[in-house]
This record gives C-alpha cells, sequence and structure tokens, in this order.
C-alpha cells in the first residue's frame, strides 16, 4: 500500500518535470546580446580611403566592405590585431567587435608605393558609459 503511494507520487513529478521541461523550449540558443552593426563601404585607392574615419559606438560589430580599385595593399588595424589582405580589383570584408574605446590609426600594410605610409585611417570608439558628466 504504501509503496503504490510512492510510486504514484514519484510519478506524478516525473510527469510534472516533462510538462517543465517541454515548456522551457523556447528560450533555447541563448544568442549574443544585440550588438549594434555598423556597416560601411571604403574604397582603397593608391593612395587613400575613403571614407578615412570610422566612428562606432563601444561594443558596435563592425563590417566593411573594402573595395581595392588599385595595386594590391592590406587593411592593418594594429589595436585590434587586424590585418587583412586586399587583392586588387577586389572587394574584402573586415570585420570585428569594437570593443575597445579610443582613437586607433589604420593603415596599408603592403609596400603599395611611395604613397603608401599616407594611407591612413581612424577608428574612433566611444565609449558613452565613459563619457558624459
Ligand atoms: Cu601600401
Amino acid at each position: 500500500m504504501k509503496k503504490t503511494v510512492v510510486v504514484a507520487i514519484v510519478s506524478i513529478l516525473a510527469a510534472g518535470a516533462l510538462v517543465f521541461g517541454a515548456g522551457d523550449e523556447a528560450p533555447e540558443a541563448p544568442a549574443a546580446p544585440e550588438a549594434p552593426v555598423l556597416e560601411m563601404k571604403i574604397y582603397a585607392d593608391n593612395w587613400s580611403w575613403s571614407p578615412n574615419t570610422i566612428r562606432a559606438k563601444k561594443g558596435t560589430r563592425v563590417i566593411l566592405t573594402i573595395e581595392n580599385r588599385d595595386s594590391p595593399h592590406s587593411f592593418v588595424l594594429k589595436a585590434y590585431r587586424l590585418k587583412v589582405a586586399l587583392p586588387q580589383d577586389k572587394t574584402t570584408t573586415v570585420e570585428f567587435i569594437a570593443d575597445k574605446a579610443g582613437t586607433f590609426v589604420w593603415k596599408c600594410g603592403r609596400p603599395c608605393g611611395n604613397g603608401c605610409p599616407k594611407m591612413r585611417g581612424t577608428l574612433t570608439v566611444l565609449d558613452p558609459e565613459a563619457a558624459g558628466s
């Protein structure tokens, strides 16, 4: 008699767990928190980037579509440990999370002629929480 009651209780608990389990399905993959996205098209020429400034809030997912219309270049952003080859006449996507606040220079990392040292751009990452007051 006593055993039967215990079995019944266990069955009810198990059934309850199943129901709860099914109900928990909805928020399955804990997706990355929604980061703002900044998409920009940048042209690489001999010897400039246009535009040559990127401004983003800290935490932004930056997606650069860089169209290289001249000789081979590369996109080098040391602060973010980025070095991406930009083949001639190709469009290359460079993506990163702007998680470091500050102003950083990016440049061409491939010797491409006299004007190579002039190929510089500036990334400014603003931290809204540090700013203000
Ligand atoms: Cu260069």
